[in-house]
């Protein structure tokens, strides 16, 4: 049985929306685990961390056949596999997946939280999302058309191009 899942790309290091599209494709390699859709992708300003180059960002759906720590090691295996060097947290990057969702199960574990938990506070986590889902599940049971973002979280994100190609 699959569960659909939301997934958080971000890039701001190399050929961004090239690293964007690579992760896609990798993700859809991966046994158990399918990309259905893409949001449009964003440009967005950084959040957090030193200063650093804005990022490009966007949501998709995948179906997957995998525990939650199966996406997650999924996710990460994309990031280590597209040269992501763990040195500084909210650092530059080339690549990011994070795991938004997983069907509308909670985890609560010290290394995978689901829904994830700042995904509510993030202009650039719920403009591409809310493309793919007018109600996602948000942490805490939040709804998403009851969300009052600050201004600086809104402002900085702007539509960059058009959806990630699935296959
Ligand atoms: O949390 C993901 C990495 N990240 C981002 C991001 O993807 N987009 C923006 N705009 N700022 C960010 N800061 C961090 S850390």
């Amino acid at each position: 049985m699959s569960v659909a899942a939301y997934l958080a790309l971000g890039a701001n290091l190399g050929d961004r929306l090239a690293n964007l599209q690579a992760a896609v494709d990798a993700l859809d390699e991966i046994p158990g685990v399918r990309v259905v859709r893409s949001s449009r992708v964003y440009e967005t300003a950084p959040v957090g961390g030193p200063e650093q180059p804005e990022y490009l960002n966007a949501v998709v759906e995948v179906r997957t056949e995998l525990p939650p720590r199966g996406l997650l090691a999924a996710c990460l295996a994309v990031e280590d596999d597209m040269g992501r060097v763990r040195t500084e947290r909210w650092g530059p990057r080339p690549i990011d997946v994070d795991v938004l969702t997983y069907g509308t199960e909670a985890v609560d574990e010290p290394d995978l939280v689901v829904p994830h938990p700042r995904m509510h506070e993030r202009g650039f986590v719920l403009a591409p999302l809310a493309e793919l889902d007018a109600d996602p599940p948000l942490p805490g049971g939040r709804r998403l058309a009851s969300i009052r973002l600050a201004p600086g979280a809104v402002l900085g994100v702007r539509p960059f191009a058009p959806p990630l190609r699935v296959s």
